[in-house]
């Protein structure tokens, strides 16, 4: 199989076939840079792509669930409301307290405005209707509250502290939703290689609910049709351990349809974030 001039800069499954083919046969990742590069392909690309055909799964949090109905997660009994393997979810009761729930509110009002989404064409940010919710960034252990709450969540999740990016807090009024997405980065998009740069890939995403709507505002997984309901103080985990729609960790924010829906989102990745 060769590598056509049109298929420059598009990741399909027949240029992934070829990537793993190259492989098989013993070529080096130079060789093939060299390919990709005379069909067309910029060489930041081209290595993200065959990075991520390549890539073996990575080790992802895994909380130590067994059969337990509650984690002790240092300073909090965290319920274990609901898990499911394939894509590996969890819907965890009691872990925050109403009190904590209002102060994350309270602290993030007044820095909210638009959300943004990654720009996948540059590493940066940018408006999109796909997201209309309002939002604001908490950096790693900002405040006493932020603090304490992060380090529940390593205690949780198994995962080091300082793997997570800061504390995202959300706010969607009535009508306002997130459409559904991965929240990896795609290794096709050129954009992806700097962002990889601060901590590798997202290998799972924790999203906390502060304050439940009146009726909307689910959290959807469509591949496998879930629907999880925003109750205060609750939050749901997913993991994928590799950025492909094959983890089946396609999720969505419903449209809130009365009141408002408040979440706070921690994504963990593979490596220190700085
Ligand atoms: O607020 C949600 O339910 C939601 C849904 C999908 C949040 C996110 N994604 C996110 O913050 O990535
Ligand atoms: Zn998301």
């Amino acid at each position: 199989m060769s590598l056509s001039p049109d298929q420059a800069q598009r990741v399909t499954p027949q240029v992934q076939a070829w990537v793993r083919t190259q492989a098989s046969l013993g070529h080096t990742i130079a060789t093939m840079l060299k390919a990709m590069r005379a069909a067309g392909w910029q060489t930041d690309v081209a290595r993200g792509v065959i990075a991520g055909t390549l890539k073996a799964p990575v080790p992802v949090p895994l909380p130590a669930l067994g059969s337990a109905l509650r984690i002790d997660a240092g300073d909090r009994q965290v319920d274990v409301l609901m898990q499911m393997s394939q894509p590996h979810i969890v819907v965890f009761g009691n872990v925050l307290s109403d009190d904590e729930c209002s102060a994350l509110m309270e602290t993030a009002r007044p820095r909210l405005s638009r959300s943004l989404t990654v720009a996948v064409k540059t590493g940066g940010e940018e408006l999109n209707d796909d997201r209309t919710s309002r939002g604001m960034f908490f950096t790693r252990g900002e405040n006493e509250l932020v603090n304490r709450i992060e380090a529940r969540l390593a205690r949780l999740l198994e995962w080091p502290i300082e793997n997570g990016e800061g504390l995202q807090v959300l706010q969607y009024l009535p009508g306002a939703e997130y459409k559904p997405h991965y929240d990896y980065f795609d290794p096709a998009e050129p954009g992806t290689p700097s962002i990889l740069q601060r901590g590798g890939q997202r290998v799972a995403t924790l999203i906390l609910y502060l304050s439940a709507p009146e009726a909307g505002g689910a959290t959807v997984f469509p591949d496998v049709g879930l629907e999880v309901a925003p109750q205060r103080g609750h939050a749901v985990f997913f993991s994928y351990d590799q950025p492909h729609a094959s983890t089946l960790s396609l999720h969505g924010g419903a449209p809130v349809l009365a009141g408002e829906k408040w979440v706070a989102t921690k994504w963990l990745r593979e490596k220190e974030f700085i």
